[in-house]
């Protein structure tokens, strides 16, 4: 495993009035499955738009390892896959390093738990803090044998090969996008036909994606059901840019004044969105046009004055990366916002909890953590401090937006390079900000 790169950074501050437009890079959770399932498709999927961030760039490895042919088109910018199929995978001698990415590591152990060798999933000192028991327990009851580091459900992960893995009906104990996806390639490897039943519905790429690639997925209100057995046929993939990236921009654009901001080609999923709802419950000014493509839109948005509101319930899981921004957001808002049924985000990178809190409190807003969201006062003014992302992306770029907000002084960001785990052009596009005098035509 690599040493943590934990390079600081002086954020950029006091930006104001700027009228611009960007793109933001392609989708990260698209990316990681367009390799995955490229993978084992037969024959050849051709990939566009794929993001090219370390987390994507560990499941290229990993599947590297795996014995799959992959390519990068410097022409064309695309990525092709050589699609081995079910039986085309062979065994790794090192073991497979999934760097900070979950989905890279519960997307490859529910894949590996039906193949018939040994594998071992490693990551960085992040993942190896994050619950895998809620993988390990589905595909264990489909029979699959795994095993955590010194018999906890956390990484590294070692996964032995089983005569075969049996279908099950399971009902989802977390809203985790990542757990249904383990399970459906787990599935597509047992006997018999699969039922897992969501209580809220969590993002849909995966079984998207696979009926892209020719898998039969039954997905009736909150119940998905797949057979095993079913070939995938290599595609090709349009990955549009990643709306988690493009929340940073949202939020600038309502927060800084005189200012308009156009982000082009975001995807635009149901099960995403729930950020462009809250925008629009808070009273931000946001023009949605949706693309010919079917898959993504152009977000315009507009200095606004926010109003505080309440975030709870099913939505949660429709804008759960984006809740760090959307708290920074809360902080200028008119009132108290209350955010709950959030307790996921204590297991991702970081605490992001405890971590929105701690830093923008140390920048001078008024946030209370409770034990599944947070009780923000808004209408805060931002200062400068010295603060940290705790390696966490999407706490660091939270921060950067929140320094442009801020009049004097420094803000240094400890830990600064994770932008790279999502988006690695982060503070370019940051630095090239500025006010053209045309405005966006
Ligand atoms: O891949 P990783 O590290 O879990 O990344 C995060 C992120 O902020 O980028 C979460 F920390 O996104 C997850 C997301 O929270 C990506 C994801 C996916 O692609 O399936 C699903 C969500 O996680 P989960 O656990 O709710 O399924």
């Amino acid at each position: 495993m690599d040493a943590p790169n934990t390079k600081g950074r002086k954020l950029r501050t006091h930006l104001a009035g700027i009228q611009t437009r960007l793109t933001v890079p392609g989708d990260k959770s698209i990316s990681h499955r367009s390799i995955i399932l490229g993978s084992i498709a037969e024959g050849q999927t051709r990939v566009t738009g794929f993001l090219k961030a370390e987390d994507c760039l560990a499941t290229i490895a990993v599947m590297r390892q795996l014995g799959v042919e992959i390519n990068e088109e410097l022409e064309s910018d695309e990525i092709v896959i050589e699609g081995r199929g079910w039986s085309g995978l062979t065994a790794s001698k090192q073991p497979l390093d999934c760097g900070n990415s979950g989905t890279t590591m519960r997307l490859l152990t529910g894949l590996l738990a039906g193949q018939p060798f040994e594998s071992q999933l490693i990551g960085d000192a992040s993942l190896n803090q994050r619950p895998m028991g809620r993988v390990m327990e589905p595909l264990g009851a489909m029979g699959a044998s795994l095993s955590g580091y010194l018999e906890t459900e956390l990484p590294p992960l070692v996964i032995q090969p089983v005569d075969k893995l049996t279908a099950i009906d399971y009902e989802m104990t977390v809203a985790s996008a990542q757990v249904k996806s383990a399970i459906m390639l787990g599935a597509l490897q047992a006997e018999g036909e699969t039922t897992i039943i969501e209580k809220v519905l969590s993002r849909n790429h995966t079984e998207e994606m696979l009926r892209l690639f020719g898998v039969d997925v039954e997905v009736k209100r909150k119940a998905i059901r797949i057979r095993g057995g079913q070939k995938l046929t290599g595609q090709r993939v349009e990955v549009p840019g990643d709306i988690s990236s493009a929340a940073y921009f949202l939020a600038l654009g309502l927060l800084l004044p005189e200012t308009e901001i156009k982000i082009e080609n975001v995807g635009f999923n149901e099960t995403r969105s729930g950020i462009l709802d809250v925008i629009q419950a808070m009273g931000g000014d946001l023009k949605i046009e949706p693309r010919d493509n079917g898959i993504s839109a152009d977000l315009t948005v507009r200095s606004s004055p926010l109003k505080n509101t309440v975030i709870e319930g099913s939505i949660i899981p429709r804008l759960i990366d984006e809740l760090p921004v959307i708290a920074l957001m809360a902080t200028q808002a008119n009132g108290v916002t209350m955010i709950r049924d959030a307790e996921e985000l204590k297991v991702k990178e970081t605490d992001r909890i405890q971590a929105v809190a701690s830093q923008l409190n140390a920048m001078g807003a008024n946030i209370i953590p409770t034990e599944d969201g947070w009780l923000i006062r808004g209408q805060t003014d931002l200062q400068a401090a010295d603060v940290n992302s705790f390696g966490d992306h999407r706490i660091g770029m939270m921060l950067q937006i929140a320094a442009l907000l801020v009049k004097e002084g420094t803000v240094h960001l400890a830990d600064a390079s994770c932008v790279n785990i999502s988006y690695p052009s982060f503070f370019d596009t940051i630095e090239s900000l500025e006010k053209p005098s045309e405005g966006i035509k």
